[in-house]
């Protein structure tokens, strides 16, 4: 309703024309050059402080602004305070502090507000990280949007312009940290020449207040150390990385630390030599415990011969609470399984009294619909928040969607969702509409007549993707591989059951999904008390949850009146026709934006529709044959048909186009 009252608002704007073509390179951070301002600091001149000022005398264009260095009891070390009588002033204890404040008048001038009174600003967590899964050879695992950032061949001898303006946009809505390599993480990483090269980029972060951090490869002591054994428990081994954090740090004083992906998907770990993942954790904290350095330890582990992945963070970690060092975190994924359009929170949070934690989201969209889809990812994001508190939390991470592609991210839209993590992770209460408000104003433009309908287009957008990839709770359907298109179906011989669709969905004649309640898999004993009981009830489990955690019969009544089946059939049609809302109403916001930036993102939105009709047909078509039941007469009827779906095969080195096969 709402994005149709838009269309017609658009439709009866006079059209702007000739607007200039943006590559998208500058971000959110396009305002005009202004020489007219006067800033003023009386401060000791740091590399930090210099951009702050150079900052808000480049683009600052109201009143003269002081910058004063002061303890304030009302701030954390890299919050700020602006006043504004009896003059404009930002104050911070840190450097870091003051350039925050710039960005924050800089976005607030971008944005046609004015500050009333005073400002004060600390962030929630003390560490907000991207994660690179960046590999040495500079392919990306999961990225969209081109190779990755950093020239490893060229480093450390040449530096890319990119180093900078990607360090200063993580300033811009206060990121703080980087992982730089893959989880994945080849050994090399440790080796003095890649420490040397890591080092430049280290300096050039550093004045951004963006610290470096690296993933190691728990076998590290092996391949580059010549050692027999990388048992967390030997001797020589806990030497070896003492040694090499002593050296890391003699070339990177301020090194963040290590973050480590151990037994997990055949990364090697600790419990290679029955060591339990605190001893292996443990023994890294204590290399890095002198410099200050942390541990971040992830928690996604899951081995195929448990019957249910979604519980298996939980098994192995839960009993290890108070084992681990206090500068060891957790880092646990958002959702249980993997990232999926929608899942419940993984219950490890608020399970671990005793020890750190950490989330990690996914900003790039390995399951929702990669650089082709839009998908406005805030919304998944401060839905966990609504469960989740985090106050225990002490850091945030992000798997990074961004590559050498000239906007950054691939699709245009990728870029609120960089946005979004990081002014989340400075404030995990701002809501979703709020953080598009501001990245599509400083983005394009203020025009309420343009904001306000693409807005609601963000707001909506993944939900959409929801529901026409796996409404209701439904996870896992991807193609084996490379989890953008629909297989349902897949059965690969030989592969790992808990990598294959039919794992999750479980169809079959009686009905759809994993039950996991007390007479399933009892994954819900994990929840706390009251969520347990709201879980485990097929009445009373939120139907966006329904198939997640119970296996519905096909007849089942949901709460509207409709059966399973119906309700599967109107979701999926939801999905296509909101995307189809989409198009329509990008056509009608033309007249605000420039030529091949409306171009691009109308073609990616009729991608995005191609592809809402593939999930929606190889989906329903597939689970019809269990329900045997017709789809409703009143919804549009599938365009595909099964076997036809089942030939094709997405060919993922080009995967933009990859629906054609069915145009
Ligand atoms: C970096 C999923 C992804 C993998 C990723 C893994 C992880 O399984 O498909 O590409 O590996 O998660 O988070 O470690």
């Amino acid at each position: 309703m709402r994005l149709k009252f838009f269309i017609v608002c658009v439709f009866s704007l006079t059209s702007v024309i000739g607007l200039r073509a943006d590559n998208g390179s500058l971000l959110w951070l396009k305002q005009p050059i202004s020489t007219t301002s006067s800033i003023t600091t009386k401060e000791r001149m740091t590399p930090t402080l210099a951009i702050a000022v150079q900052e808000l005398k480049d683009y600052w264009t109201g009143a003269p602004i002081k910058l004063i260095k002061q303890k304030n009891k009302q701030l954390n070390k890299e919050g700020f305070k602006i006043i504004t009588q009896p003059q404009l002033t930002i104050i911070s204890p840190s450097d870091i502090g003051l350039l925050y404040g710039a960005y924050y008048l800089l976005r607030n001038q971008a944005m046609g507000s004015t500050i009333q009174n005073q400002v004060i600003e600390n962030p929630f967590y003390e560490r907000r990280m991207l994660n690179h899964w960046d590999n040495l050879d500079r392919t990306v695992e999961r990225g969209y949007a081109g190779a990755s950032l950093w020239e490893w061949d060229e480093l450390p001898d040449s530096v890319s312009h990119r180093y900078q303006e990607y360090a200063r946009a993580n300033a811009s809505v206060g990121i703080n940290g980087t992982v730089l390599n893959n989880v994945n993480a080849s050994p090399e990483i440790l080796t003095t020449e890649y420490l040397q090269k890591v080092k430049v980029l280290a300096d050039i972060f550093r004045n951004y207040g963006v610290q470096v951090y690296l993933s190691v490869n728990f076998a590290s002591p092996m391949v580059i150390g010549g050692l027999s054994t990388a048992d967390p428990l030997d001797k020589d081994v806990a030497r070896w990385w003492k040694d090499k954090a002593k050296e890391v740090y003699k070339i990177i004083p301020d090194f963040g630390g290590f973050l480590v992906k151990a037994n997990s998907e055949g990364q090697p770990g600790p419990c290679d030599y029955q060591r339990t993942h605190a001893q292996g954790a443990n023994m890294l904290a204590d290399a890095l415990k002198p410099y200050n350095g942390i541990v971040m330890w992830r928690t996604f582990v899951y081995n195929p011969e448990d019957a249910d992945r979604a519980k298996q963070a939980y098994l192995e970690f839960q009993p290890l609470d108070g084992e681990f060092r206090d500068n060891v975190i957790l880092q646990i994924k958002n959702g249980p399984v993997d990232f999926q359009p929608r899942e419940p929170y993984t219950p490890l949070f608020g399970a671990m009294k005793h020890t750190q934690t950490m989330p990690e989201f996914q900003i790039t969209q390995e399951y929702l619909g990669h650089a082709n889809h839009l998908a406005y990812l805030a919304p998944m994001w401060q839905e966990f928040y609504g469960l989740v508190n985090p106050a225990s939390q002490v850091a945030l991470a992000g798997v990074a969607n961004i590559g050498t592609d000239t906007n950054w991210t691939g699709h245009p839209f990728g870029q609120a969702n960089w946005y979004a993590f990081g002014r989340l992770a400075w404030n995990p209460k701002l809501n979703s509409e709020q953080i598009a408000d501001e990245w599509l104003k400083q983005t394009f433009t203020t025009d309420e007549a343009f904001v306000q309908p693409v807005k609601a287009i963000m707001l909506d957008s993944r939900e959409a993707v929801v529901n026409y990839m796996m409404p209701l709770g439904l996870h896992h359907l991807f193609a084996f591989g490379h989890h953008y298109g629909p297989e349902p179906w897949c059965d690969v011989p030989g592969a790992r059951p808990d990598w294959l669709p039919s794992y999750y969905h479980k169809a079959d004649k009686e009905g759809l999904g994993f039950n996991r309640s007390t007479t399933g898999s009892q994954a819900t004993l994990q929840y706390p008390d009251s969520l347990k009981l709201l879980y485990d009830d097929i009445n009373t489990c939120p139907e966006e949850y329904i198939l997640w955690f119970h296996h519905v019969p096909w007849s089942h009544t949901m709460k509207n009146g409709k059966t399973l089946w119906e309700e599967l059939c109107y979701k999926y049609s939801e999905g296509v026709q909101q995307v189809r809302t989409y198009q329509q109403l990008w056509a009608s916001i033309e007249p605000f934006i420039d030529a091949e930036t409306f171009q691009d993102i109308q073609s990616r939105l009729k991608q995005q529709a191609l592809d809402a009709v593939w999930w929606r047909d190889a989906c329903l078509l597939y689970f019809q044959q269990y329900a045997d039941m017709p789809i409703p007469s009143e919804l549009e009827r599938p365009v595909y048909c099964l076997g036809e779906m089942k030939q094709f095969k997405l060919n993922i080195d080009n995967h933009e186009n990859a629906p054609h096969g069915f145009k």
